[in-house]
């Protein structure tokens, strides 16, 4: 199939076959692992559009092919991890740039921006799901880029994409919209007015828990091959052999997605009914604040939620240390269920006030619903909240 035709098929289709021609040489239906450092040159410079591995690499162009797909992207650019996709944002916009973001972002951006990025951009977070205190702001700060998490890690607080980019646009601010709680398969920034989309593909993306990459989607050709340039020279570049696997992974991400959603619609009701659980926080929820909107700019609500224990940090390490099923792990979006404590974890490098003050407090607890039997899952959870009364 060409690029055209492609671009015609459903996303479940797509995850499959964008980027999935088979090997022009052998017919292998599944692409080779291009395993090279460097690519042998006729006459200098003269070659087949590769040269060195850091720059470019076959696997990772197909990779790339298929995630520019399934955002709606001209451009996709995959790097070796979320954050340093995130860090090669920070390098393509000017040095001094303000740069206005979601106050519950996940804790390792959080770490880049004020560890790393301080003394070169001003960093001013604000509640993005406040469209008036996001005009505001704008007025006030004047920045560059807009940084937007949606849904949020880890209280799934969820930007109106559309609103936020038409105020954006108005005032010449680009947009970055963290997409990787939804993965391309329920969400597409790019098509609510976002310029740019960033996910970790160690996620949902990859799915398996066996891979660690990143990826920016774009459409300016100009800023994507200023980030180019960037991977090229700063070095985040991913392995063919990871490429390969995401390759292998994102084929199933259709059947994955929905999988995950079902399961956590019933975890999220059966939480939002216990009596030892004081509230849920899940999109699919009609009790989520922002449930319209979710419904609006995303075709499904993922498999990520979160809640908070009636009790204290005691009662919350118990419960994390006793379930069994739902594995105590940082990260998400694999196949298997995690769970674990953002304050302590995830969202340690937020100093405790500003936690505090956001909500990550000591009896929250995120879930990475996987794609088990759900009885199985929930009768885990059930079993080990009994436990601990
Ligand atoms: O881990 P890495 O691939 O570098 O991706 C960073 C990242 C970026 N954006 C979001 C929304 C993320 O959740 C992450 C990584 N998050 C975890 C490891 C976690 O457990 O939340």
């Amino acid at each position: 199939m060409n690029k055209s035709q492609i671009k015609g098929l459903k996303k479940a289709s797509r995850v499959i076959h964008a980027g999935g021609h088979p090997d022009s040489e052998t017919g292998a239906i599944i692409p080779p692992i291009y395993q090279t450092t460097t690519y042998v040159q006729s006459s200098p410079g003269v070659h087949k559009g590769y040269e060195y591995t850091r720059s470019h690499n076959p696997t990772r162009t197909r990779l790339e092919e298929c995630l520019a797909s399934l955002e709606e992207a001209k451009h996709a650019v995959v790097t070796a991890s979320g954050i340093s996709a995130a860090m090669l944002v920070m390098h393509a916009i000017p040095a001094g740039s303000t740069v206005l973001l979601s106050d519950d972002v996940y804790g390792g951006t959080y770490r880049l921006f004020t560890t790393v990025f301080q003394d070169i951009h001003n960093f001013v977070f604000i509640n993005t799901t406040d469209i008036k205190e996001v005009e505001k702001k704008i007025k006030e700060h004047k920045p560059h880029l807009l940084w937007i998490e949606t849904p949020t890690n880890p209280l799934l607080k969820i930007t109106d994409v559309k609103k936020v980019t038409t105020i954006s646009k108005k005032y010449k601010v680009k947009t970055l919209v963290d997409n990787t709680f939804m993965s391309p398969y329920f969400q597409n920034p790019l098509t609510l007015g976002a310029d740019i989309v960033l996910h970790s593909m160690t996620k949902y993306i990859n799915g398996h828990s066996d891979v660690v990459g990143g990826a920016l989607m774009l459409n300016d050709k100009k800023l994507y091959e200023k980030i180019w340039k960037l991977q090229n020279s700063l070095g985040p570049s991913q392995s063919p052999f990871d490429s390969w696997l995401v390759l292998r992974g994102i084929k199933t991400l259709a059947i994955r997605m929905e999988a995950h959603q079902k399961n956590a619609l019933q975890v999220a009701k059966f939480l939002e009914s216990h009596p030892m659980v004081e509230k849920v926080i899940y999109p699919g929820l009609k009790s989520h604040p922002q449930y319209k909107i979710a419904k609006s700019q995303m075709s499904g609500f993922g498999g990520m939620m979160t809640f908070f224990l009636k009790g204290d940090i005691k009662k919350s390490k118990k419960f994390l240390s006793k379930i069994k099923l739902f594995s105590l792990a940082e990260s998400l979006g694999g196949v298997e269920s995690l769970i674990e404590h953002p304050a302590i974890m995830t969202h340690a490098s937020i100093p405790k006030e500003t936690r505090e003050e956001l909500g990550i407090t000591d009896n929250l607890i995120r879930l990475s619903v996987g794609i088990e039997n759900v009885d199985d899952l929930i009768n885990d959870l059930d079993t080990t909240l009994k436990a601990i009364r």
